[in-house]
């Protein structure tokens, strides 16, 4: 059966609501908003659903990632802040639900400070885009798109 629309849920943790005023040298002065409304037109064109969710809590992002079982999600873009970092919980949350995803990062983690250079979920990622700046977000849609319509 072919589904009329696809749905792409896009993910953002701790501080990412802050893009745009937060160590702009580091992270651009984009806001979150201006993100999701280029993500917005990308997937409208792409004629694809697509859901936005941040939180700054490691739990209600773990609640989102679980609720795709139920509502349709099929793919996901993930940029979870220090979470990438820490969190074996959002790890765990997308291999229970098998939701592809692609991870973002606004900066290049690889050219910081060490702490930033292990991921929990890169390896279980399709992929990952690291140091474009709000352009990752793009290409991560254009991959998912790619991936949804291989899948349809
Ligand atoms: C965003 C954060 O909040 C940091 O904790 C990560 C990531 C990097 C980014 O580059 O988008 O280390």
């Amino acid at each position: 059966m072919r589904r009329s629309m696809s749905q792409v849920l896009v993910l953002n943790g701790p501080n990412l609501n802050l893009l745009g005023r937060r160590e702009p040298g580091t992270y651009g002065a984009a806001t979150l908003a201006d993100v999701e409304a280029m993500l917005a037109d990308q997937a409208a064109t792409a004629g694809l659903g697509i859901d936005f969710f941040q939180s700054n809590h490691e739990g209600a992002l773990v609640d989102r990632v679980q609720a795709t079982f139920e509502d349709g999600t099929r793919a996901a873009i993930i940029n979870p802040g220090a979470l990438t970092h820490t969190s074996v919980a959002l790890r765990d949350a997308f291999l229970a639900v098998s939701l592809p995803f692609v991870e973002v990062h606004l900066s290049n983690i690889h050219a910081r400070e060490s702490f930033r250079h292990h991921s929990y979920l890169s390896d279980v990622a399709m992929g990952t885009i690291v140091g474009l700046g709000p352009l990752g977000y793009s290409l991560a849609l254009t991959a998912v798109a790619a991936r949804l319509a291989t899948d349809a």
